[in-house]
């Protein structure tokens, strides 16, 4: 059985599930490509207004139920979805390699994520607790207690097709939403597989509707989407510009969201630097996902001292980097997802050369079928405006930097806050770079690179990365209301603050 068969893909999958598959005969065709050879891997019928409606409406009616069902009884439904990602592990890994070109082992540890935060998620539906204050009042008791929020709408974007999907997913429904998923038009075919397995368990369980999906390739549905006050939270991962959008109209209606966008993570390596450490970092942080993570590593920021040592062996690492078929075990770089991302890549080194950066290496757009280009490393010089923005392909920017305080000057000045690290040995450097005036990312490392978190931590960013926290840690909160409870047990009714009011 091949790979699509054993997940239960066809050659034309129906795009909408709503307690069941809908069948959109006629509908749009979103085709999912091999970003590896460019051939058409299957096909899925892009959801109608009308099979929206149906989403939504099943998602609203199954809220319902799903609500007053015990928190540790809805981690069940995610443990069985659990034991189905574990089971077709090695074919869903294959898919995620197949339709994003990611390397196989990077697929099969986007789906070991999805493992993890559901065991995460398992665990925290047992731990969904709140506060209890001391009342000021007499036989009285405050306390806040946790809500389900309802419909919780995940927009996902290509360059994690499951994983990202999974952080919300398994999370928002232990918290008692039930979730709608639209996923990228680039990668529907993961979304679809991975609703095949949440079908088994909801039916399994007997809880319907608690997961549904709909695919579309263009705007008008996804607009309704994130205008829509039936969905009380958006989670949106994708481009700054896009996101931007989504947390305006989503504010207009005083929904709320979760954003997690887009990065410009830097490495900083002082002068003590274990370079065994901060090299393989670095090379996987840009080469990585063809350098197609929101965390992927952008910039290096070398001490003057280590510079040319950093860079000789930088270039050193790139040249064992081998490119070619993602499922094939020697290969380290994929292509990337398609032929926009080619342009967009072109584009960058066109702009990088006009603006006084030196290609060291890399910079050709591989002559073969699929989307792919060389990784590249730049030395660059401050100032650029290239630097500032996000081009979503493996492009390094190596510079030079005096002393600690000015490379995390350089660090931070940009738009985007999302993930940074340092490589020293120095407990002072390290403290500093760690300090409320040292990195002003969501996520700051040290001696650890600037992509491949776990999911135990809250997973986001600052200023133009979106603010938003997903994974681990507390960041449940987000898909629950909170309710503050004060319960007067005692016969008398006093009121706070000492007011007196006395009716007669
Ligand atoms: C993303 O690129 O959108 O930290 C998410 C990482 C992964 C998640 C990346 N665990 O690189």
């Amino acid at each position: 059985m091949n790979t699509l068969d054993s997940l239960g893909l066809a050659k034309l999958n129906p795009g909408t599930f709503a307690g069941a598959w809908r069948s959109a005969v006629g509908a749009r065709r979103v085709p999912s490509q091999n970003p590896a050879t460019g051939a058409v891997l299957a096909e899925v019928c892009a959801s109608t207004a009308e099979d929206y409606e149906a989403v939504i409406a099943t998602a609203a009616d199954a809220f319902h139920t799903w609500r007053i069902v015990p928190a540790p009884r809805r981690g069940e439904l995610v443990r069985r979805v659990a034991d189905l990602l574990r089971a077709n592990k090695d074919a869903l890994g294959t898919l995620v390699s197949l339709e994003n070109g990611k390397i196989k082992s990077e697929g099969d540890g986007e789906v070991q994520e999805m493992i993890d935060i559901a065991e995460l998620a398992v665990g925290q539906s047992r731990m969904l607790h709140g506060l209890c204050m001391h009342s000021e009042r007499p036989a009285h008791c405050l306390y806040e207690q946790w809500h389900p929020l309802g419909i919780a709408g995940v927009i996902t974007a290509f360059n994690f097709p499951v994983a990202v999907w999974a952080w919300n997913a398994f999370i928002a429904a232990i918290c008692g939403d039930t979730i709608v998923w639209k996923p990228s038009p680039k990668a529907p075919l993961c979304a679809l597989a991975v609703q095949h397995l949440c079908q088994r368990a909801m039916n399994d369980l007997d809880y319907p509707g608690v997961f549904s999906l709909f695919v579309t390739d263009d705007n008008t549905l996804a607009e309704r989407f994130v205008a829509d006050t039936r969905v009380p939270l958006v989670s949106f991962t994708g481009s700054t510009a896009v996101g931007r959008h989504v947390a305006v109209a989503v504010a207009q209606r005083l929904g709320r969201t979760l954003l997690e966008l887009g990065g410009n993570n830097a490495v900083i390596v002082d002068e003590s630097a274990d370079l065994a450490l901060a090299i393989p970092a670095i090379v996987f942080g840009s080469v990585g996902t063809a350098g197609q993570r929101c965390t992927s590593t952008r910039r290096v920021i070398v001490h003057a001292s280590r510079f040319d040592e950093v860079l000789a062996r930088l270039t050193d690492a790139y040249r064992q980097v081998r490119i070619g078929d993602p499922l094939s075990p020697d290969t380290l770089m994929g292509p990337l997802i398609d032929s926009g991302a080619v342009e967009r890549h072109a584009a960058a080194l066109e702009e990088i050369k006009a603006s006084g950066g030196e290609i060291v290496y890399g910079g050709r757009i591989l002559d073969r079928q699929g989307y792919f280009v060389e990784p590249v490393i730049v030395r660059a010089q401050p100032g650029m405006a290239i630097l500032r923005r996000e081009t979503f392909t493996p492009i390094l920017y190596v510079l030079s930097c005096r002393d600690l305080d000015e490379a995390i000057g350089i660090q931070n000045d940009v738009p985007q806050g999302l993930s940074s690290a340092l490589f020293t040995l120095q407990l002072r450097h390290a403290e500093r770079f760690l300090s409320a005036a040292g990195s002003d990312c969501g996520i700051a490392n040290v001696n650890v690179g600037t992509s491949g978190a776990e999911i135990g931590g809250a997973f986001g960013g600052e200023k133009d990365s979106g603010g938003g926290r997903e994974a681990g840690s507390d960041a449940w909160k987000a898909y629950m209301r909170r309710q503050t409870v004060t319960l007067n047990w005692g016969t008398a009714l006093p009121l706070a603050q000492g007011v007196r009011f006395d009716p007669g």
